[in-house]
């Protein structure tokens, strides 16, 4: 009753709503009307009161919630389901969890701060509030050989919801570094359950810096970009229809079309690298993204070597 009561303040957006308004429309009474006002006042909702007039939605919670996100989010089955906190270790470790007692496909986990946040290999992954820290539980057909094409699309989806909700042009450091001018605005983190030809469930996890100051010299926030305070939900809904989207090309197509994409927006490409792949070091020009995903470094030899895991060095 509550998220029906917000869904009918945003609906009505500027206009006030009589006490009466509200009664019919759910047909509950006076003081039920007053409670569930109040309870959307204690989340954080912003409800002004004016005699004679009614109510009026005037400010929304500075966290992201579940109900704001999914207010007219056009998805089938990304975000379907979300599941928003104040605070967990990490997304990504909740939504593991989920995935291990069969929560669906598209589950997405949010929180608006971790305070053990992950990257890749043990690393850490700054999290406080005023970024997006979300996971999402996907279950698809695919072999676990494939789990860097999912990187991937993710992170298109993510520079694809930067242009639409910011209008500035990231780009993808290989394989899952978002970059603005040179600085990390967002990483991804895909983790999976497997058996040796079949995965059982995949999570991606995306860190975005947002409006929370990120103290390293090696990154950079959307504030700190715009000058502006971004619209977080917004971002977080075009982030899930673009997941959604590219899930479905990934899962009827293959990886043809984010192919082309990706190497429109990488980074990495034409770039002097060194990469280090188990335990071995790779030194020569990025020249393109092969079919599967992987990195195709020309060396000095002249020999294309393909990297299809590790951390990419600009030399
Ligand atoms: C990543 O790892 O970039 C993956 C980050 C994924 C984070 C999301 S948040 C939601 C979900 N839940 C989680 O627990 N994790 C995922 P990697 O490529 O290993 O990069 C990690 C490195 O990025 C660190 O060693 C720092 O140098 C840098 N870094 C840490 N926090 C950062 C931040 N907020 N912004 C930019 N760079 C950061």
């Amino acid at each position: 009753m509550d998220t029906e009561i917000l869904y009918l303040f945003k609906d009505v957006g500027d206009k006030y709503l009589s006490g009466e308004d509200i009664c019919k429309k759910f047909n509950i009474s006076r003081s039920a009307v007053w409670k569930h006002i109040e309870k959307l006042r204690k989340t954080g909702y912003n409800i002004s009161a004016v005699p004679h007039l009614g109510y009026k939605l005037v400010g929304l919670p500075d966290n992201l919630l579940a109900d704001d996100i999914k207010y007219k989010l056009k998805t089938k089955i990304i975000g379907k389901n979300i599941v928003s906190f104040l605070h967990v270790e990490s997304t990504n470790d909740t939504a593991y969890s989920m995935a291990e007692k069969n929560a669906k496909e598209g589950t997405v986990v949010i929180a608006q701060k971790q305070s053990k946040g992950k990257g890749r290999l043990g690393r850490k992954w700054l999290s406080d509030k005023g970024g997006i820290y979300l996971s999402c539980i996907l279950r698809p057909d695919k072999r676990p050989d494939q789990v860097q094409e999912f990187t991937l699309f993710t992170a298109l989806s993510v520079v694809d919801a930067i242009k639409q909700t910011t209008g500035v042009q990231a780009d993808i450091k290989w394989p899952n570094d978002i970059f603005i001018d040179g600085k990390k605005v967002c990483g991804v983190l895909t983790e999976m359950k497997a058996q040796p030809d079949k995965i059982d469930f995949i999570v991606v996890g995306i860190g975005i810096n947002v409006n929370n100051d990120v103290h390293l010299d090696t990154s950079v926030s959307l504030k700190g970009k715009t000058g502006k305070k971004i619209c977080a939900i917004d971002l977080t809904r075009n982030l899930l229809c673009n997941i959604e989207r590219e899930y479905e090309i990934f899962t009827k197509k293959g990886f043809k079309d984010i192919r082309e994409k990706i190497k429109k927006v990488s980074y990495t490409i034409g770039k002097h690298v060194q990469v280090d792949m188990y335990g071995k070091t790779y030194k020569g020009k990025a020249v393109d993204i092969d079919p599967q995903g992987a990195l195709v470094i020309k060396m000095k030899n002249g020999k294309r070597q393909k990297v299809i895991s590790g951390d990419v060095h600009l030399s």
